[in-house]
């Protein structure tokens, strides 16, 4: 009843325009949090993270979970067993980036990448970092926004289009995330016809930095996929179940930004036609299955309730109405259930949680051992988590580069079977065998 009240509330219908939010929009800051229009930080009780677990056949998490009676939904969808795989070596590409978020293996073998403040950069084999391209717009680079992810055009041979997110500063200091595209001047170090070709709805005050999502991949058949985070604050808000926003949604665009024909709410009343699938926080790892072509996604969740889905069209994943965990300053959010007809589980969830950034498969023949391995970046977590995947199920669990003691952002297998890996602070790592 106070929930239903609550939600009432905090709902921005898209009928309201964002440059002038209503009285209440925006909801209050929990006890002891900044003012409004302060950045938002959660309050410091969260637990530090431990050094994970590596004994056989249990589990990497030893600590207790967040919410004391939450329980796994089905055997296997949380704390998987340790396994031990394949022994490596960690090169330094380079340790000359600045808060690097994505990258691209260009087909001369070198890597175009982004850095958060709003800089793209292209990255030579031997490490040699190019200066900043021109031609990349202006970002909102404020709290976990910026610059962020990219993806080179299915048809890059031919095209050189590079398609990027990022959040862009709109009117009265509001933000949104946006998808661009342009096309690569390689020997001009430049970015050409750049023009943004999606804006998520609505946009908001760009204070509200946190939780906004921003990953994309292309689908087999050329559509975009792209993850638009619900831009949550304490207590959450439940924008993430109303279809008129993209806040809270993954989208299926085409290459020109217009809905994917075959999306699943097009000619419903009241919602946008370019939302895929709903109920999503602020999803950070995106990616396709090799084998199979289907969409692969992580996102941050509430206080022990990061996840894995597989998102598929017209779905609903949840949030905030069932959850694993707890909100961040530790209070239940809405009925604190974690089943509800009508809501797909997550496949695997983490509690506590590891902060999931960057999602990528392993299919190359430098590392037998981790064929088919599913690889996670953990900013908290400050790990390179590898999961053993049967089907859709996490069978084994493996902390790997816990001794580099950084955030990982982003995580990719490279053309010669390398697995790169992003920091969150400067450095691009290379893992090959030992
Ligand atoms: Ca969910």
């Amino acid at each position: 009843m106070t929930r239903g009240l609550q939600v009432c509330a905090l709902a921005i219908p898209m009928t309201l325009t964002a440059q002038t939010p209503p009285a209440g929009a925006v909801p209050a800051a929990p006890p002891g949090a900044p003012a409004t229009n302060a950045p938002f930080r959660p309050p410091p009780r969260i637990r530090p993270f431990p050094t994970p677990l590596t004994v056989p056949g249990q589990p990497i998490e030893s600590r207790v979970p967040e919410k004391a009676d939450d329980k796994p939904a089905f055997a296997g969808q949380t704390r998987a067993p340790y396994q031990a795989t394949a022994p490596f070596k960690v090169t330094v590409v380079t340790d000359k980036l600045d808060t690097p978020w994505s990258l691209a293996f260009l087909p001369d073998g070198k890597m175009l990448i982004t850095e958060k403040p709003g800089a793209m950069r292209i990255l030579s084999k031997d490490g040699t970092l190019s200066a900043p391209l021109a031609g990349v717009p202006a970002v909102a680079f404020i709290g976990q926004v910026g610059l962020l992810d990219l993806a080179l055009s299915p048809k890059f041979a031919t095209d050189q289009r590079v398609f990027f997110t990022y959040s862009e500063l709109t009117g009265d200091d509001h933000s949104n995330i946006v998808v661009a595209r342009g096309r690569l001047d390689e020997a001009g170090l430049a970015l050409r016809d750049v023009s943004v070709i999606f804006r998520a709805k609505p946009d908001l005050p760009r204070t509200r930095s946190a939780n906004q999502g921003g990953r994309m991949v292309f689908a087999r058949d050329g559509k975009l996929f792209v993850t638009i985070g619900d831009r949550s604050q304490s207590p959450p808000w439940d924008v993430a179940q109303k279809l008129d926003n993209d806040l809270g949604k993954i989208i299926r665009i085409t290459p020109d930004g217009a809905p994917a024909p075959g999306n699943p709410f097009i000619g419903k009343a009241g919602a946008l036609p370019e939302i895929w699938s709903y109920g999503h926080r602020s999803e950070e790892g995106l990616t396709l299955n090799p084998e199979t072509g289907e969409l692969w996604e992580t996102e941050h969740g509430p206080r022990g309730g990061d996840e894995i889905n597989t998102p598929e069209a017209g779905k609903n994943y949840g949030w905030p109405v069932i959850v694993h965990g707890i909100d961040y300053p530790g209070d239940t959010i809405g009925q604190g259930i974690t089943t509800q007809e009508g809501m797909v589980q997550p496949l695997y969830y983490w509690d506590p949680v590891i902060a999931p950034s960057g999602l990528a498969f392993y299919t190359g023949n430098l590392f037998p051992q981790w064929k088919n391995s599913l690889f996670v970046g953990a900013l908290r977590g400050q790990m390179l988590d590898r999961l053993t995947m049967s089907g859709k199920k996490v069978v084994a669990e493996e902390p790997l580069l816990v001794d580099q003691h950084s955030r990982i952002r982003d995580v990719r297998m490279g053309p010669d079977g390398a697995v790169y890996v992003l920091t969150d602070d400067t450095k691009l790592l290379k893992l090959t065998p030992k």
